[in-house]
This record gives structure tokens, C-alpha cells and sequence, in this order.
């Protein structure tokens, strides 16, 4: 056997969100976030998705009113706030190096705008991150993911307001101050692309009726990418040792054909989802966006003095999520669709997809690989990697999801063809590791976890955590430093 290819420090993990694990929403004075009043209360699979991505405030005050109601099974997460001393433990066994968590800035900031932080959001995550400190477990964390306290979206309209990058700043530099010395690895905005697509969950962008989605939604982003620098330049003045990465969901298109219309199709739709890494990472909007809002008539307000904060405070790395590819044509319509739940795409038909109709697709995680490396020479992170999947709970309650062993060793197989390859990769961390709520169904039988939770898609059940096959697998794995996948 050739010797594994990953560095002996790389940061193996497992990754979740406050909003899709943590529960307890009104706990020790949280505020009501973004992320638990999503306007979808019934479970559903295949959902509305102009609802969900941009619903009217009358939807958001009928979701708002619903939270504490039944079916509201995301408020619950799977508990992570009442079992993470627990959590961790199961984590330290599973020998993770790396735990990628996000703060609920609604535990911190209860509206966003309050004179005062939250001491008692304060004192949970420093509890939780000196405990994984203890554990030999680094707390990777994100500031924002998928998640602002709902009072910004219902008084500011999120982030399309320009007010919102203070609060924000304020909200960084009270974790970067507080957290200083035990957290190391910062990650600002979750899949930031995902504020053009769907603005609500990224920006918290609701459709006023006046027709202007879109150019909200691009004002919502240029005011991340401002508050994302902003907070890159705290992070560096307050901890000289911290590094901050932006997070992109890598949308990587092949073409549908050989037909040179088909290609430049699938580089065009490249180019627009890095856009965002090349403003983060670059520091620069690049012409394809400029073009872009021109022709579509968006007139994005950029104050003075933003081009240069973007210019002079780019990430320290580029991490991002990776669970699918797309395919791009001229005439999607010659070809068949996935009908994935969230993106349908044209089918590949070399590719199988996952029960949810998401293209399943090991190699495509070493193409994006090199192709990020190559394009931007910065070190890279996979923060998100996993099958969503719903498990079997067998009589003696084991869970022999072979299923997701075999999609772990598959993609980490190409991640070690790309690190072979001479990719600079600071770590991987696969989604879920434990059983939690799916950001995109809020239901819990999309499960992604190495540990089953027992709680189904209403929140019932007793939340006992049993450990599945894939969590002895992904042990040995780390415990082999990859060289065992
Ligand atoms: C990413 C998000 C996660 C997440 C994951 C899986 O887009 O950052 O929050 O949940 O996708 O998606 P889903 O839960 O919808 O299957």
C-alpha cells in the first residue's frame, strides 16, 4: 500500500450548524433567528421553492407565530444544546481533530441590534469550545450560517440593508474578543453564494412585492462580502494567530455535450459561482458579474471606500462544501432532469444520485480540487461532504449504513488523488456527524450523521445517540491518517 498523502496535521472532522443541531430556541435568552421560523412548517420533500427562497413578511409572521406550535421539528435540531458534553465525548472517541460548528448569532445578539451581548450565549460556547480544546478537537467556526436573529429581517430587511454590516461587525468582534486563544480556524458566511439563490436563507431577503428580488439579493451579498472582510481584518488585529476562510457550496458544471455552446455554458456557470471565491479570495468583483448586473439591470449600491476593504482584507483560505455536480446546457430541455430536492439539474448519465436525486460523484470532488487550487493558490478546506440518506434502525438498534462508508471512502480516495496531486488541503470535515435536522426539508430523515439520533421528523423520540457503522469506520480512518480508507 502507497503511504497515505494526507499531512500529519490535517484536520479531520465532522461539521454541523446551531440551527440544525443546537434546538432549545428561547433557551437562556436567545433571541427568535432567521433559521427557526422557516416558512415550510409541514415536513415536505419536493418544496415550493419560491416559497422558501423568497417568502412574503405575511409568511414569515404566520412561520413566526407556528415556532413552539407542533411541526416545527428544526427548533429541536436534534438536541445538541442540552447533549453536548455528551456529543463531544462520542466526538473525542470517534478521534476527530476538528469539529466545524457555527455560533447562532441570535444566542449572542438575541435581535442583532441589543445595546448589550447575551452572557449566557457567551458562557455556552465558551464552555463547549474549552471543552473540545481539552478534547484535542479544534472548534472551526462559522459566524453565519444560514442564520441572523429575525428581528434584522423583519425591521432592517436582512441583508440588503446597509445597517446590518455594523451590527454584524459588532456581533465579530464580540466572539473574536471573547473566544480569542480557543478558537483559531473562523469561517464567516456559510455557502455565501447561496444569498443570490435562495435569499432568504442566505441573507434574509423576504419578497416585499416589489419586484426587485434579485437586486436585493445582490446589495445583500455585496454588503457580506463587505462585513466578511470586515470581520477577516478583526479577526487578524485582535489574534494575530487566527485564520478566517470564506465558504462557497462549489457548484461544479460539466457540460451536457461536446458542443462548444455546451462548454462555454458550463464555464460561464463556473465562473458565476466563483464569483464569490474570486471576490474573497481575489478581492475584486471579476467582469463576468459586472456584466452580469448590467444586463439585468441590477445597480448595485457600492459605498466608497468598499472596493479597498474587499481589496486589502482577503481570506487566509478557501473552504467550501461539496455534495453534488451539475450539468450545463445550451437547451436543458434535449436532456432528461434529476428533479433533485433543492437543485435539479440535467442528468448525467454516467452518475448515479442519491435518494434525494442529488448526482453522486467521487471524482468530481478532486476536480474541483485541483481546479480551486489551481485557480486561486490559497490553502483549501472541504467543510461539507456527506450523504444525506435515510437509515435503517435494525432490532438491536445498530445502524449498518454501508451505504455512507462506502460514499466517505470514495470521495476520500480522490481527495488523496488530489493531495497526490500537490493540492494544498488543510483538512476535511464531513457533514452532519451526527444526526441532525436537513437544512433544506427540515426534516431529520435526510440523515447525514455517523451517529444516529433518535428523534424522527416531528422531534419525538428519546434523542439517545448510538454510534453507526460508519462511525467505527471513519475512526479507523483518522486513526490511520488516512492510509486505512
Ligand atoms: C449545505 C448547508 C448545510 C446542509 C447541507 C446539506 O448546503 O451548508 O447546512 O444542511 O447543505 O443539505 P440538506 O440538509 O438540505 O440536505
Amino acid at each position: 500500500m502507497t503511504a497515505a498523502p494526507f499531512p500529519s496535521d490535517f484536520l479531520w472532522g465532522v461539521a454541523f450548524a446551531a440551527n440544525q443541531a443546537e434546538g432549545a430556541y428561547d433557551a437562556d435568552g436567545k433571541g427568535l433567528s432567521q433559521a427557526d421560523v422557516v416558512p415550510f412548517p409541514q415536513a415536505m420533500d419536493y418544496v415550493d421553492l419560491h416559497e422558501v427562497m423568497s417568502p412574503t413578511p405575511e409568511r414569515i409572521a404566520q412561520a413566526a407565530a407556528a415556532v413552539g406550535t407542533a411541526g416545527y421539528p428544526k427548533r429541536n435540531g436534534s438536541l445538541f444544546y442540552t447533549h453536548w458534553e455528551e456529543d463531544v465525548e462520542l466526538f473525542a472517541r470517534m478521534g476527530i481533530r476538528a469539529l466545524r460548528m457555527s455560533i447562532a448569532w441570535s444566542r449572542i445578539f438575541p435581535n442583532g441590534d441589543d445595546a448589550e451581548p447575551n452572557e449566557a450565549g457567551l458562557v455556552f460556547y465558551e464552555r463547549l469550545f474549552t471543552r473540545l480544546r481539552e478534547r484535542g478537537i479544534e472548534p472551526v467556526v462559522t459566524m453565519s450560517h444560514y442564520e441572523m436573529p429575525l428581528h434584522l429581517v423583519t425591521e432592517y430587511g436582512g441583508w440588503a440593508n446597509r445597517a446590518v454590516v455594523r451590527l454584524f461587525e459588532r456581533y465579530a468582534e464580540t466572539i473574536l474578543r471573547r473566544y480569542r486563544g480557543l478558537v483559531r480556524y473562523w469561517l464567516t458566511f456559510n455557502e455565501i453564494n447561496t444569498t443570490v439563490i435562495e435569499p432568504y436563507t442566505g441573507g434574509g431577503v423576504v419578497d416585499d412585492g416589489t419586484g426587485d428580488r434579485m437586486q436585493r439579493a445582490y446589495q445583500a451579498l455585496h454588503h457580506q462580502f463587505v462585513a466578511s472582510a470586515l470581520a477577516t481584518k478583526l479577526a487578524h488585529e485582535i489574534d494575530p494567530e487566527a485564520k478566517v476562510g470564506c465558504m462557497l457550496a462549489r457548484m461544479l458544471h460539466y457540460p451536457a455535450s461536446s458542443d462548444p455552446a455546451d462548454v462555454q455554458q458550463a464555464q460561464h456557470d463556473n465562473d458565476m459561482n466563483l464569483v464569490h471565491t474570486d471576490v474573497q479570495v481575489r478581492g475584486a468583483y471579476p467582469g463576468i458579474i459586472r456584466r452580469y448586473w448590467r444586463e439585468n439591470g441590477i445597480e448595485l449600491q457600492i459605498a466608497e471606500g468598499d472596493e479597498r476593504i474587499l481589496a486589502e482584507n482577503t481570506v487566509d483560505f478557501l473552504s467550501f462544501s461539496y455534495y453534488m455536480t451539475l450539468v450545463s446546457a445550451v437547451d436543458p430541455t434535449k436532456y432528461g432532469a434529476t428533479g433533485g430536492n433543492l437543485f435539479s439539474t440535467v442528468k448525467n448519465p454516467h452518475l448515479e444520485t442519491s435518494e434525494w436525486g442529488w448526482h453522486l460523484d467521487p471524482i468530481g470532488i478532486r476536480i474541483a480540487l485541483t481546479d480551486l487550487w489551481t485557480r486561486y493558490q490559497v490553502p483549501l478546506f472541504i467543510v461539507e461532504n456527506g450523504l444525506g440518506a435515510s437509515d435503517r434502525v435494525e432490532e438491536d438498534g445498530s445502524v449498518r449504513d454501508d451505504y455512507r462508508i462506502d460514499y466517505m471512502r470514495r470521495h476520500l480516495g480522490q481527495v488523496a488523488e488530489a493531495i497526490a496531486d500537490g493540492v494544498d488541503l488543510m483538512g476535511y470535515t464531513v457533514w452532519g456527524g451526527i444526526d441532525i435536522v436537513s437544512a433544506s426539508t427540515s426534516q431529520m430523515t435526510k440523515r447525514y450523521g455517523l451517529i444516529h439520533v433518535d428523534l424522527d421528523d416531528e422531534g419525538n423520540g428519546t434523542g439517545n445517540r448510538t454510534p453507526k457503522a460508519s462511525f467505527d469506520w471513519y475512526r479507523r480512518v483518522i486513526a490511520s491518517g488516512g492510509a486505512t480508507l
